[in-house]
Order: structure tokens, then C-alpha cells, then sequence
């Protein structure tokens, strides 16, 4: 059966080359994608291409990008290489669009994930001229069965001025029905409570609404979603996952947590998902997940009968867990729901479920501000995403990092934050490979202590101790000991020798 079914959008097919034509010089540009899934795959590089061809000619072709979060090679890669990105929101992770943006071609707004379809409902962020949107199908009646990711698409597909959609046949038709999106967010002060008890509470429908007067065009493709595969797990990120859950067993002993614990947000990347592959090693169960990605960790406790159900906004899954969630997409949509990010990542729905979040960092200082974004303070390396939606609203926020990079040049664990995402007031667990630094009702002088103790690699602990002393002495011990003049003497070290050992 073909993937669009009604007349009136089947006669809106055009080639990429010919909808990408719609789009004009200065136009702000809403597209479907999170975290490498249900992301336009032609027209975007049929853009580029246009871009490429106009800077040939001298002519002016700059978009601003708008996205759900990162995408993929296609997308962030091509528009990102094209140089005709002028602005870009919000979360992103492509090497190109990370060279673009700290080049200072593209303007990067580094907005909460929950925050960014608001603010474009809002008119902050300026006018959204055109929406590119994959769908998996569209219904006789113009309905459309989201793919991959919801992300912000609901929010584009209501505010654009011209909609273009790519109807992907490698989605599988079983998707339907796994969706479930809201209609019911308002702009204040008509905005409404949301209605979410429970992770898997549908208080939406099944597919997404467009008025068919917008739609200037419908694309076809069938090419997959290009997600990469999860590196295998190292013993550092098992033994993190390993203080994770001990950690969590603990809360459950000392009955600040259910047996099943309370519903869990994993952050992306490696370490995230070796904490899941822990819990699937553990004697919990009935779990539940109120997070924003579902990644392959998630998929193996839904097939061990471990987690019940997953909310989330989109799928971030290796190329085989990709495959094989589109083989099974009929089973895992009675687990899974996929809502817009505006309900996923909203504060409300997480601090009423007292949701469990687990994110990575860049670095973490001896008081618990944390840096989730910048290299060396000045670096963009992805963007906040939801990390700050979760930590700030959840009932336990934990961040998890290896105590090192650059094969132990860096310690990860500073006296200060090279650049703040999550201050310490929100910050209150902190784990690396060395062990558990638990936040919670530890003044100042005390958590630094306990992070250097608990969480510095060993290499470093000496040294972290000898700021914290000195900086006490300067101060006569105030509230947060710092000697400013050294604080940062860290990083200026490694930018001049490469490593902070040195
Ligand atoms: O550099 O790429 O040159 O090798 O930073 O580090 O270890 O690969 O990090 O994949 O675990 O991601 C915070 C970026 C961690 C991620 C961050 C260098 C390191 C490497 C990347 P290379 P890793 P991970 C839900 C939640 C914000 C969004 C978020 C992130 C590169 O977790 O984007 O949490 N978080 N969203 O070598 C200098 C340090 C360093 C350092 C690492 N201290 N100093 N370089 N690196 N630590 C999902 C969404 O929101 C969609």
C-alpha cells in the first residue's frame, strides 16, 4: 500500500531538488531529527547543494536551522559544510556543524531542549518560514504518522508558512500507533496543566495534524536512519554503571525509592547506555523510563521483561537495534510512546513523577557546577539538550563521567568550571570510575572534599587537596573557597602544554 494514501498530498510529489526550491534566502527553517533519527534525509542535501551553487554565483542562500537535537551526516553534516547555516537551535553533535559554529559562520542558541518548540511558538526566535518533516505515512484523511522522532515537529508543523514533507518507506508501518501527541499546550496565560500520572500515559494522538493548504510539497525516500553503533563497553563505564546501581539499591534500602525506583532519564553516549546494560543485570524490575531518547540499553530491558514501558521523544539506536526495532516495531509500540520534546523534556510531567536523571559531563568542579558544553570554556562541543530540563526538575539528578580524558591529560574534575551548564544547587550526585560523591545536604567545603576523595583520579587528588587547602587559607574559610587567581591557572596550563599534569 502506498505511504501516502490521500489524493490531495500524492499530488503534491516532487523530486527534493524541485521542494528544496521553496526554500529562500533568510528563511528560518524547522526540521524533524533528534539524536540521529526521523530526520529529513533529501532535501536537506539538496539544499546544500543549492547553497554550494549560489556562493559559486556570488548570490546570498543563508537559512537558520532549527532541529528537534543532533541529526545526522545528511543534515547538520551538509548544511554544516555548506556554510549557508547562519543560526542554529538547539542541540546538535555533527563535527561539521561543531566546526561551523565555533568558527563563528553559524549562530549557535543553545536553548533547553523543552524550551525550544515553546520559544518558537512564542515568536522568540523570529518568524518559521518553512518546515522539512519525514513522516513514515500520511493518512487518507491528511493525518501524519510520525517516524523515528516527534521532536519539535508537531510545533513547526503548526507554526511554518510552508510545509514540505518526506514520506520515508524504510520506517516501519508499524510505527503507527506508537506516537502519542499532544495538542493541549497553549501559550500562557491560557497554558494548562499536562495531564501525565505515569510514564506511559497517552494524552494524545496517534498522529500529527497539518493543514493541507500549507503543504507545498511531498518528497519520497526510503533511506535508513543513520545512527551509529555504541562502542563496546570499557571496564571504566562498568564500573560506573556498577556505583550507579548500588547507588540506586542503596536509595531503595533506605526507602527513599520504590522497588522499581522511580521513573529513569539516561543522557546519550556510551557511559548512559552501560548504565542501562547494568540495570539489565540487576534484580530490578517493573521499571519504568521517562526520558527523551530510547537507546539499544532500553531495548534489551524491554526484551527482558525488565522495563514496562519507555517514554521518550526518539530513538537513538545503533544501525542493528534500528533494524530491529523496525522489524518489531509492532511489539515494542505497546511499550514505547513517543511524544513531542515540549512533553517529554517539560519540567511539569518530570518533578510530579520525580524522575531519576543520569547524564554525562565534560567537567564537574570540586563544589558540583557542572560544564556539559564547552571545551576549555571556550570550545562548543554538542549543547545542553534536555540534560538541564531533567537535573534541574528530577528527584535524584546524578551525572556520570570517567574522572579523565585525553587518556588521563585532563582531569575531569576541576576546582572550577571552565564554563557553567548545572550549578550545584541542581547537582546532586556525581560517579566516575573512582566512585560516588552523593551531594545531597553537604555545605560547600564539605562536597569538595568528598568529590576529590570519591571522584578525582588518583593523579589528581593531591593537587585538587592542595587548591582546596590554599584556598581556604586565602579566604579564612568562606562558604566556597576559591583563590581566583589560581582557579583557572588549570586550564590555561593545559591549553598551553596540552595536559594539566604538566
Ligand atoms: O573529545 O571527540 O575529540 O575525542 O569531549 O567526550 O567522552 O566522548 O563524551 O559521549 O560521554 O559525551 C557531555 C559531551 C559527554 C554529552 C557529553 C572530550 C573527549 C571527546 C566528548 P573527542 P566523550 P560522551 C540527553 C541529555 C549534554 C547533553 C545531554 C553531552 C569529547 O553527554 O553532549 O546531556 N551532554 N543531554 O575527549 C577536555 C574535558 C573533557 C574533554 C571530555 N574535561 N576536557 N575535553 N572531553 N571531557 C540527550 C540529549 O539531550 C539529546
Amino acid at each position: 500500500m502506498s505511504r501516502i494514501r490521500s489524493p490531495k498530498f500524492q499530488a503534491k510529489v516532487m523530486s527534493a531538488v524541485e521542494a528544496a526550491a521553496f526554500i529562500k534566502d533568510g528563511d528560518n527553517v524547522g526540521v524533524s531529527g533528534f539524536t540521529g533519527s526521523g530526520y529529513p534525509k533529501e532535501v536537506p542535501g539538496a539544499l546544500a547543494d543549492r547553497i554550494k551553487a549560489a556562493t559559486e554565483a556570488g548570490q546570498e542562500l543563508r537559512v537558520g536551522l532549527f532541529t528537534g537535537a543532533s541529526t545526522a551526516p545528511e543534515l547538520d553534516g551538509s548544511l554544516g559544510a555548506s556554510g549557508g547555516t547562519s543560526f542554529r537551535t538547539p542541540y546538535q553533535s555533527d563535527p561539521e556543524m561543531r566546526k561551523a559554529i565555533n568558527a563563528g559562520i553559524t549562530d549557535y542558541c543553545d536553548i533547553h531542549l523543552s524550551h525550544s518548540g515553546p520559544q518558537v511558538r512564542q515568536g522568540f526566535l523570529g518568524n518559521m518560514d518553512v518546515a522539512v518533516v519525514e513522516v513514515t505515512a500520511i493518512t487518507e484523511d491528511g493525518a501524519l504518522i510520525p517516524s523515528s522522532s516527534v521532536g519539535n515537529n508537531n510545533v513547526y508543523l503548526d507554526c511554518a508558512d510552508k510545509v514540505i514533507l518526506e514520506v520515508n518507506s524504510w520506517q516501519s508501518a508499524d510505527l503507527e500507533g506508537m506516537h502519542d501527541i499532544y495538542n493541549g499546550i497553549e501559550l500562557p496565560p491560557n497554558n494548562r496543566p499536562i495531564p501525565i500520572m505515569a510514564a506511559g500515559d497517552r494524552i494524545g494522538e496517534t498522529t500529527m495534524r497539518v493543514d493541507p493548504d500549507k503543504v507545498v510539497a511531498v518528497v519520497e525516500t526510503s533511506d535508513p536512519d543513520r545512527n551509529s553503533p555504541f562502542k563496546s563497553l570499557d571496564d571504566d563505564s562498568k564500573t560506573i554503571a556498577g556505583y550507579f546501581l548500588d547507588f540506586l539499591n542503596n536509595e531503595v534500602k533506605q526507602g527513599r525509592l520504590p522497588k522499581n525506583l522511580n521513573p529513569l532519564q539516561s543522557g546519550v553516549g556510551n557511559i548512559a547506555n552501560a548504565v542501562l546494560s547494568g540495570l539489565l543485570e540487576s534484580d530490578l524490575e517493573n521499571l519504568t523510563s521517562y526520558t527523551e531518547v530510547i537507546q539499544d540499553g532500553m531495548v534489551d530491558l524491554i526484551d527482558a521483561g525488565k522495563l514496562t514501558v519507555a517514554s521518550a521523544t526518539a530513538f537513538s539506536l545503533s544501525p542493528e537495534y534500528a533494524e530491529k526495532m523496525n522489524d518489531n516495531a509492532a511489539f515494542y509500540r505497546r511499550h514505547i510512546v513517543l511524544r513531542p520534546q515540549e512533553i517529554s523534556n517539560n519540567p511539569e510531567p518530570i518533578r510530579r513523577m520525580g524522575v531519576i536523571a543520569c547524564n554525562g559531563l565534560i567537567e564537574a568542579d570540586i563544589y558540583g557546577n557542572v560544564n556539559s558544553t564547552h571545551i576549555m570554556g571556550s570550545k562548543m562541543q554538542n549543547g545542553i539538550g534536555g540534560s538541564g530540563d531533567f537535573t534541574r526538575n528530577a528527584y535524584i539528578s546524578c551525572f556520570v563521567t570517567p574522572s579523565t580524558a585525553k587518556r588521563g591529560d585532563i582531569s575531569c574534575i576541576v576546582p572550577m568550571v571552565s564554563h557553567h551548564d548545572h550549578t550545584e544547587h541542581d547537582v546532586m550526585v556525581i560517579i566516575t570510575e573512582q566512585g560516588v560523591a552523593d551531594l545531597r545536604h553537604l555545605a560547600p567545603r564539605k562536597r569538595a572534599r568528598v568529590i576529590i576523595e570519591n571522584c578525582a583520579h588518583p593523579d589528581y587528588r593531591d593537587m585538587l587537596t592542595d587548591y582546596l587547602d590554599r584556598a581556604e587559607k586565602t579566604t579564612n574559610s568562606l562558604h566556597t573557597p576559591h583563590d581566583l587567581r589560581e582557579a583557572l591557572s588549570w586550564h590555561v596550563r593545559c591549553l598551553e602544554t596540552g595536559s594539566m599534569k604538566a
